[in-house]
């Protein structure tokens, strides 16, 4: 038997439901990048949402490029079950939120006539950091920002609200980038005022770019997670999703129009967003992958061993007390020390079985936000980060091709840049001004000595 509307009724009582009639409730929300972060995260606050009031906040879930998600959506109704793990055991619940999945090279009209309905007011964004078509500079690289990418769906769709005096939409990114808002806001400029220029008053007023700050552990499902959710809800759930108990999400209050009570299931909706997110940056996602590659190359697979090693749990635990901690303004209430504990006690979750690779990949997308800006913090007070070059030095080790093939956007430029440089060059070739990953962080002779004697 397969999960799916007409099987509900047939799931044993352990298992939760949409406390709501799923099927008679509209489509408010666009989202692109229906990953299994999304259905792990803003899919489950806004399930509760729907739950706490009467609103029609489901959602179109959208996938730039992989039919995957939308194959094993539609045969579900849009069904999957989420399943929180922990050393106590496993809750699941079944999730109704999602409307519908497409491709959106496949169904263009209708993504872009969805975009521009009258009842849908918010499009959300997990499409990672490399779907925001960034250049090295941070600018829009109008090349990679091409028809298919998320931008030229919501161009195409503001003119159709312009023309028909419809309000703007809120435009949620919901990843890992630091002012992810501000940034999308920005890049959504850039892309106007080359390709339609007539738009961007209309987006300045009439949209809104709220930055935020998500989290939650979700790794990859696999086939034997598959297996296991099979037993536990007694049908067949493809497109299931396996994530920690915690999560936690803080939105900055600026709508451009109405949103899901997401408060329902916690969400914070705030001024002081910042505070909460380049924490998150720095401590979780600059630990995670430090964590990645440091231990890739001890020779161990999942965050839980890795953190079980002692000599990578000191190291962590500096990364974020010494390096990180320091570098950040903790908003009012914000406790960085015990930010540090908690985020420790959830990376030796040893029921989540989250592999380094996964968070390995796209490094030229995630460090300069997670590293190499405390790296640029530290140099202006004259201090050297240790922790974080030791991790830089592994990363460099990682796109050398130690760890096995390189799954990044920058993988044959990072190759021949290596080729090219070798030992004693590779820190300069990357980070000096004009290499590939050039930032506010210029590597002294003291930290490039770090780094390399790390390699030998
Ligand atoms: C991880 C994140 O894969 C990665 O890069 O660091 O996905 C991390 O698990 C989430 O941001 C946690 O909220």
């Amino acid at each position: 038997m397969r999960l799916s509307a007409a099987h509900l009724g047939a799931l044993p009582e352990s298992v939760a439901r949409p406390r709501y009639d799923h099927e008679t409730r509209g489509i408010g929300i666009v989202h692109f990048g229906i990953g299994a972060f999304h259905r792990a995260h803003m899919a489950a606050y806004t399930d509760n949402a729907m739950a706490a009031d009467q609103g029609d906040w489901r959602i179109l879930g959208v996938s730039l490029r992989s039919p995957a998600v939308r194959d094993q959506m539609r045969l579900q109704d849009g069904l999957y079950t989420l399943v929180e793990r922990s050393a106590a055991g496993s809750k699941a619940r079944i999730i109704g939120t999602i409307a519908d999945v497409l491709v959106a090279s496949e169904e263009r009209e209708r993504l872009i006539a969805t975009l521009a309905a009258p009842t849908t007011h918010i499009a959300s964004f997990t499409i990672t950091e490399k779907g925001y078509c960034r250049a090295p500079d941070g600018s829009l690289d109008l090349a990679l920002a091409d028809d298919r990418s998320a931008y030229a769906y919501l161009a195409e769709a503001f003119a159709r609200r312009q023309e028909a005096g419809l309000s703007g939409l809120t435009l949620l990114s919901c990843d890992n980038l630091a002012g992810n808002g501000a940034q999308l806001e920005r890049l959504m400029t850039e892309c106007l005022s080359a390709r339609a220029p007539d738009l961007v008053d209309w987006f300045r007023t009439e949209c809104a770019c709220p930055s935020t700050m998500v989290d939650r552990i979700v790794p990859a499902t696999t086939d034997e997670d598959r297996q296991q959710i099979e037993a536990l809800i007694g049908m067949r759930d493809e497109a299931a999703v396996v994530t920690e108990p915690f999560s936690q999400w803080v939105i900055e209050d600026k709508f451009a129009g109405p949103r899901p009570y997401w408060e329902a299931h916690g969400a914070q909706i705030t001024s002081a967003v910042h505070a909460y997110e380049a924490a998150k940056l720095r401590m979780l996602n600059g630990a995670h992958s430090a964590l990645a590659y440091l231990g890739l190359q001890r020779g161990h697979e999942f965050v839980h061993q890795a953190i079980a090693d002692p000599e990578l749990a000191s190291l962590i635990d500096r990364l974020m007390r010494d390096e990180a901690a320091p570098s950040l303004t903790p908003a009012s209430g914000q406790d960085l020390n015990a930010y540090a504990d908690a985020l420790i006690d959830r990376f030796k979750n040893p029921a989540l079985s989250h592999r380094l690779i996964q968070i390995a990949m796209d490094g030229s997308q995630k460090i300069p936000q997670r590293w190499l800006e405390m790296l640029a913090f530290h140099q202006k007070q004259g201090r050297q980060c240790p922790a974080i070059l030791t991790a830089l030095a592994a990363w460099l080790r990682h796109v050398r091709g130690d760890n096995g093939p390189v799954d990044d956007p920058l993988a044959a430029t990072l190759k021949a840049k290596w080729h090219d440089a070798g030992l004693d060059g590779i820190v300069t070739a990357l980070f000096d001004s004009k290499g590939p990953m050039a930032s506010d962080w210029s590597p002294s002779d003291a930290d490039r000595d770090l780094i390399v004697s790390v390699l030998n």
